[in-house]
């Protein structure tokens, strides 16, 4: 009789008869429930209060809550208050921080696969990026994540990306040419804004404002929503529609503290992000069309057409598919038959 015990930072104790593997009692397939106890968690993103995450963070915190009657308690920081992205996923690592909705591109700092998501056009619209998230290939690379410390209680949205800057409308790749475009941490976008002849320059989300306020760079990439919550049409007068990828917000945990839920726990835990998840996606649909018109009150809005931005960085997918083959072309086969 074989019995598992974790504790709650998920360490494993044992006792077993002898010859018993630690493997029979991994932390995914142990099979003694670890107890319903009490458990604080901490949960930092870096969005501004009225930004769908913010509110699908709120929600997930009290779903959390009221489900356990408040044995789980959920405080959640936003606007980057414990950190930028980066930071905050150091610290899930390091297990000072519980929880995070991130970034795709910022995660990929510890999981490199998760940059693929935000190959350039991969994804015509948001939609079709749940539906592949959502499906075998967001598995597996919830797989990979889980290796590296990052429990993805799911796949939340941040968008279809677009550029603005200070200096001229943007109708063609020339025209981004030799501009200072912020990116995020993020290998894959870096890629982008090289390819697009840019200075791709990555700077933490929190200090965005202030650098494009300052003209320390001439511009950025993110999607209209956080363009809006953020307010950088203040500071920003060009929007291009280019689509140029897609970013996820993973909603992470630190995998050990997930492993020292009790089993029921974790469920509530996994629905109550489930839900968080799908009103997060409603709100991003909603805003984006609203917030289009809001923004373009303010700012010089160019729809270029793609294909010439398709064309300047097909390149990304040459080396990126040296690199990660099986998963591009998992990606891309779930992107096409969506
Ligand atoms: C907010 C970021 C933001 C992202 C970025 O913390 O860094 O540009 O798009 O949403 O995660």
């Amino acid at each position: 009789m074989i019995s598992c015990a974790r504790t709650h930072r998920g360490v494993i104790i044992w006792s077993a008869v002898v010859g018993l593997l630690l493997a029979g009692c991994s932390a995914a397939g142990g099979t003694a429930a670890a107890d319903c106890g009490p458990a604080d968690l901490l949960f930092g993103h870096g969005s501004a209060p009225d930004n769908p995450r913010a509110i699908a963070a709120e929600a997930f915190a009290d779903e959390v809550e009221q489900q356990t009657d408040g044995r789980i308690s959920v405080q959640v920081h936003g606007s980057g208050q414990v950190g930028s992205d980066e930071e905050m996923l150091r610290a899930i690592r390091s297990g000072s921080l519980d929880l995070s909705a991130n970034s795709q591109g910022t995660l990929s700092t510890f999981v490199p696969q998760t940059a693929l998501i935000g190959l350039p056009f991969l994804f015509d619209d948001a939609p079709e990026a749940y539906a592949v998230l959502d499906g075998e290939v967001g598995d597996q690379l919830k797989e990979v994540a889980r290796e590296q410390g990052f429990e993805v209680l799911g796949w939340w949205d941040n968008g279809i990306r677009q550029v603005t800057n200070s200096r001229r409308g943007v109708s063609t790749p020339e025209d981004l040419s030799g501009l200072r475009i912020r990116t995020p941490a993020d290998p894959m976008t870096v890629d982008i804004f090289g390819a697009l002849d840019a200075n791709p320059t990555p700077l933490a989300f929190g200090e965005l404002y202030l650098a494009l306020r300052q003209g320390t760079v001439d511009g950025q990439e993110n999607p209209l929503v956080n363009i809006a919550s953020a307010r950088l049409f203040e500071v920003q007068s060009h929007l291009a529609m280019t689509r140029h990828k897609y970013e996820s917000t993973p909603f992470v945990m630190n995998v050990d503290r997930w492993e020292s839920l009790c089993d029921a726990d974790r469920e509530v835990v996994a629905t109550a992000a489930t839900n968080a998840r799908q009103r997060q996606r409603g709100l991003m649909q909603e805003r984006g069309e609203q917030v289009f018109d809001e923004l373009s009150q303010t700012m010089e809005v160019t729809e270029p057409d793609t294909q010439p931005f398709r064309e300047a960085t097909s390149a990304v997918y040459d080396s990126w598919s040296q690199q990660y083959p099986d998963l591009v072309r998992a990606l891309q086969q779930a992107a096409a038959d969506d």
